[in-house]
């Protein structure tokens, strides 16, 4: 069926099978590609349509992020300037999808060089949760010769930060996995750096990200230590504000057994907000900017 593979993905983004922004986008690259193979559509009309729908399915998986719907409808919108039939259409398709995929791989990885030159000898770096973005800079800083520390805030209620600590231990980076109420402790004891990823930065350059990223940046700014944002262009939101941002809220079970509290409601945000004059830069492909020197 050419759009199992699309629904399956979607179902895995939304269980956090799939998780950070950038895999999301290139794991529903790969799900179209399926469908593009898989496609029995006779006419371009009918091609586009199911295409659509393919890119409607994977865009309602997760409503708080915005690099997947991004790189959806910007791929609808190329495929769909093709005026070719199938089956010229369909190699088409095939070639601007692998475009977008090394788009955005490229992406990450000119980050990552741009942000290892921001990492210091001896710093002490503290991360939240798990972005693909942030491990590319920690990663090429390692590959630099550049000798810190990093802090991994667990990052409850799914432990992004476990995957975080793994990656970087298994790449020779001493790592720390701390509570996530623990972050303050160690930011007044001699963090350097915070950085972080994002899911959406809206047009007013407030980072949408992991639940907790406010109160770092709100920390961070009192004890004067720079919060540093990881991101692709590819999450710029110019359609919404933070307050247009719709939070995903997850369900209850994720924090908590539901019997072991039966009268309490349990409320389970995924992400907040964090407002631009809390961001010292934005690492982006781009380059290190100021959130000023950013246009959205
Ligand atoms: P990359 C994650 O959200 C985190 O909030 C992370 O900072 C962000 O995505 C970006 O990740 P979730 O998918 O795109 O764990 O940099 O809810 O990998």
């Amino acid at each position: 069926m050419p759009l199992s593979k699309v629904r399956e993905t979607a179902k895995r983004i939304k269980e956090m099978k799939i998780q950070g922004a950038v895999s999301i986008s290139l794991a529903a690259a790969q799900a179209m590609e399926h469908f593009i193979k898989s496609s029995k559509a006779k006419t371009r009309k009918e091609f586009i349509a199911k295409l659509e729908e393919a890119a409607s399915i994977l865009i309602d998986s997760r409503p708080s992020a915005v690099a997947l719907p991004n790189a959806v409808r910007e791929y609808v919108a190329k495929v769909s300037e093709i005026e070719a039939e199938p089956p010229k259409l369909k190699k088409e398709a095939l070639r601007i999808g692998r475009a977008l995929v090394k788009e955005i791989t490229e992406s990450v990885d000119i980050i990552g060089k741009f942000g290892a030159v921001e990492v210091k000898d001896g710093m002490n770096i503290l991360i939240h949760c798990h972005s693909s973005t942030v491990m590319a800079v920690l990663k090429q800083a390692w590959r630099n010769g550049k000798r810190f520390e990093v802090y991994c805030t667990e990052t409850r209620p799914w432990g992004q930060g476990y995957v975080s600590a793994s990656e970087l231990s298994n790449y020779g980076i001493p790592t720390r996995l701390i509570v996530d109420s623990a972050a303050t402790r160690f930011m007044q004891q001699g963090i350097d750096l915070v950085l972080v990823g994002a899911d959406t930065v809206t047009k007013e350059k407030s980072v949408v990200n992991k639940i907790g990223t406010s109160q770092l940046a709100i920390v961070a700014q009192k004890l004067k230590i720079p919060f540093y944002v990881a991101t692709e262009t590819l999450k710029f939101d110019s359609s919404r504000t933070a307050d247009e941002v719709e939070i995903e809220e997850r369900p209850a079970d994720e924090i908590i057994r539901r019997d072991q509290l039966p009268n309490v409601k349990i409320r389970n945000p995924v992400f907040d907000i964090t407002p631009a004059e809390r961001i010292h830069r934005f690492i982006t492909e781009d380059g290190v900017l100021q959130p000023g020197e950013i246009d959205i």
